[in-house]
């Protein structure tokens, strides 16, 4: 018989990356659990983790490198060696460099989060300015956000030190799911929690207060909350006198914003906002736990979230224990991370549009109109995709980008799945899952870790890094650290924490680095906020001073999408609220995951029994939602957690595809972000 053995793995479905148990017998997985090893998780996985099996052996694997053989789209494609792909690949891009020039090869990565650097070195040693990911709809704006108001990235709350804790857009048990233990410690010790979201989620309902807006009024709530902690003189007066910049202007203008006006804009009630104003103001040390998504899925999402934002300065509760510190707990140095900087010189895509991104970030550029870019040659010719969990699914109207990237000279994709987005390709690639292959982790507190293989690769699938190092050596590239093979990279990776290779390997729960650098509070005492003034810019100067060419206010203005956009709203009476995540799906990953799928099993087109009894339709009816971009397919479920007015679809189903509904141009002027949260819709009955 044979042996079954426990190999330690971490789980990379999303990029929580929990340590589980993987039972392997024959070389094959074939059960597997929350690994007890780490105490914050200590034997919890989600349902996603848990049906793991299915996302390793599932039929939808590439195993080997294919180059398209039919029409380019027809989705023909034939086995090739490695060796002709990176052949083939090499002189492709290097001829579009010498014709085109570098800029004109776009070096993408999806949601995959955990080789990034190495492909921005990949792209730098190219030469193209042109590196860019999926935060250019995730997580960079709201960073945006806090670049141009505190000078510094975000700041998450210190939940373990916090009297109070505001969720503001953050449905934890769904989508942070190992931070949820911190949730329940600080609701058992008594403190006090304040919800804002549209629905009554299972977060929600241990709320002391829930603000139930509506979507994307999320800039009137909190100048209105910031109206009445002046008003109350209830904000932190020396803090501000010391360390604001432009108070007296963000002052007078929420004075604009009663509770009673708030009221009508976010159809919450005056008096639940005067209370919740009070208990945040006044119940502290509190921390804001942000979403790094939902705010700034809006047409002023930017100044959205700087108004809730501003809160925290306003109170007093920036860079303190339990309220939103800036670095909490220890963190350890490594190469690599954060260190790598987009290379600079010549205009990057996204930089004429949008241009405090730039200003701001030196990471990476903004690719939300990726296909205009592409199709209209703007700001030159486009020829090259090289793209890293390229999913067109993401982006609003899809089918444009699927249009766009059938017109390049050349498209790669690496992928752990062949999917739609894989279909314009000229070459695809095999990435390995977490399960087959090695990977340093950074976990929270300076803990590092290394995630081991479990299994042999599936066919010929490789490691991200790997494909990387390999390519940049196919194209001869000059940058040393590329010239490493795997083993020396992530040792590269380490070196300044102190640790070693070996020592993961010795303990694969984690170690903390030895070159720790400690937590750090109040830092503002030491040394001034990193903006133009050097304090918390309520009035923002990286912002301001674009505002005669592209009308950016320094002000955390607020602007109602429904004033602003143009959609008839006779036509689509419904205000649309996609992506709201659910603990079964990851994007488009888990769709192809009976276990995970058949829970619902086709779109489900989410309304309140109300609306829909307007329209008689009854659930489970099938309906048709369409918008002023697109239209799809669903099923009606009625959602009595939601309010009236709004309909809410789960993303990134390439049956049916909520952002086939989101126009491609309802982006927020400053950041490039599309309103996934606030547009708008009609639903009818189908036949
Ligand atoms: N299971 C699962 N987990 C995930 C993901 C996933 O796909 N699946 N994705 C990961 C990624 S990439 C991200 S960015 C995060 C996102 O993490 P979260 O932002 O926490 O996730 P969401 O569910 O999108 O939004 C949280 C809540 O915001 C509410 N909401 C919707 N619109 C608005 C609004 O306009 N204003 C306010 N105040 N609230 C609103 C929703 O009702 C929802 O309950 O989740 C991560 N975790
Ligand atoms: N309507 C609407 N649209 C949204 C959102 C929304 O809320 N509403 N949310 C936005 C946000 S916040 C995000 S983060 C994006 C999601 O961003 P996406 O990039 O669309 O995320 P995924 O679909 O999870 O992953 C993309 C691809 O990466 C592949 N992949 C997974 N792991 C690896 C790996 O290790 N290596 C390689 N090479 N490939 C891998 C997956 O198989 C998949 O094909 O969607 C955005 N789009
Ligand atoms: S939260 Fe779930 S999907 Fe994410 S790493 Fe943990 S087990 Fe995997
Ligand atoms: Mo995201």
């Amino acid at each position: 018989m044979s042996e079954k053995t426990i190999k330690k793995v971490r789980c990379n479905i999303c990029a929580s990356g929990c340590l589980m148990d993987a039972y392997v017998e024959d070389g094959k997985v074939v059960s597997v659990e929350g690994s007890k090893d780490t105490p914050m998780q200590n034997g919890g996985l989600c349902a996603k983790g848990a049906a793991s099996r299915q996302y390793l052996y599932n039929k939808d694997r590439i195993l080997y490198p294919m180059k398209q053989v039919g029409e380019k789209g027809s989705g023909k494609f034939e086995r090739i060696s490695w060796e002709e792909a990176y052949d083939a690949i090499a002189k492709k891009m290097l001829q579009i460099r010498e014709t085109y020039g570098p800029q004109s090869a776009v070096f993408y990565v999806g949601y995959p989060k955990w080789f990034r650097p190495a492909m921005l070195r990949l792209a730098n040693a190219y030469g193209s300015p042109n590196y860019c990911t999926e935060s250019s709809t995730c997580f960079q704006a709201s960073d945006l956000a806090w670049r141009a108001t505190y000078g510094n990235h975000i700041c998450f709350p210190d939940m373990m030190h916090a009297n109070t804790i505001m969720l503001w857009s953050s449905n934890l048990y769904h989508s942070n799911t190992p931070m949820t233990k911190g949730y329940r410690k600080l609701k058992e010790r008594g403190g006090k929690i304040i919800v804002v979201d549209p629905r009554k989620t299972v977060t929600a309902k241990d709320a002391d207060i829930h603000l139930q807006l509506i979507p994307g009024t999320d800039g009137a709530l909190a100048l209105a909350m910031a109206n009445v902690i002046i008003e109350e003189n209830l904000y932190d007066k020396e803090f501000v006198e010391k360390y604001v910049y432009g108070f007296e202007e963000y002052r007078k203008y929420v004075r604009e914003y009663s509770p009673e006006r708030a009221a009508e804009i976010t159809g919450v009630d005056a008096e639940l906002i005067r209370k919740a104003a009070r208990c945040y103001a006044g119940n502290g040390p509190a921390g804001i736990m942000f979403s790094v998504s939902t705010i700034v899925h809006n047409i002023n999402g930017v100044q959205n979230y700087r108004a809730v934002q501003s809160l925290i300065a306003l109170t007093g509760n920036y860079d303190i224990p339990g309220g939103n510190p800036s670095r909490p707990g220890p963190a350890v140095p490594l190469n690599e991370f954060g260190q790598v900087k987009r290379f600079n010189g010549i205009e990057a895509i996204g930089e004429k549009d949008f241009p405090v991104w730039f200003d701001l970030s030196c990471e990476e550029a903004q690719c939300t109109r990726l296909a205009d870019y592409i199709l209209q040659e703007d700001p030159y010719p486009i020829k090259a995709v090289l793209g890293f969990g390229l999913n067109h699914n993401m982006w609003p109207q899809p089918e444009y980008l699927q249009k766009a990237l059938k017109t390049l000279d050349f498209y790669v994709n690496v992928d752990i799945f062949y999917s739609e987005s894989c279909r314009m390709a000229d070459i695809i690639l095999p990435a390995a899952s977490s399960f087959e292959r090695d990977e340093v982790i950074r976990g929270r507190g300076g803990i590092l870790s290394l995630s081991e293989k479990a299994v042999e690769p599936l066919g010929e699938s490789k490691n991200d890094i790997e494909i990387i190092l390999d390519l940049a050596k196919a194209m001869k590239l000059e940058d040393p650290v590329l010239q490493l093979n795997l083993e020396e990279y992530m040792q590269y990776i380490l070196e300044p924490s102190g640790l070693t290779l070996k020592d993961l390997r010795e303990h694969p729960e984690g170690m903390k680095g030895k070159n720790v650098i400690p937590p750090e509070f109040k830092t503002y005492e030491k040394r001034p906020f990193n903006t133009p003034s050097g304090k918390v810019e309520f009035v923002s100067q990286a912002l301001n001073k674009y505002e005669k060419t592209y009308g950016y206010k320094g002000l955390p203005e607020y602007q109602d999408f429904r004033e602003i956009s143009e959609v008839d709203r006779e036509e689509y009476p419904f205000i649309l609220n996609t992506g709201s995540r659910k603990p079964q799906y990851f994007h488009s990953r888990t769709y192809r995951m009976s276990w995970l799928n058949d829970l619902e099993g086709s779109t489900l087109i989410e309304m309140h029994p109300e609306d829909a009894k307007k329209l008689s339709i009854n659930e489970k009816d099938p309906v048709l939602v369409s918008s002023p971009a697109g239209k799809i397919e669903g099923t009606a479920s009625f959602c009595v957690n939601g309010k009236q007015g709004m309909v809410n679809i789960y993303h990134g189903n390439q049956e049916a595809d909520a952002n086939e509904l989101i126009a491609r141009d309802y982006l927020d002027p400053i950041s490039g972000f599309p309103g996934y949260k606030s547009y708008f819709c009609k639903v009818e009955k189908r036949g």
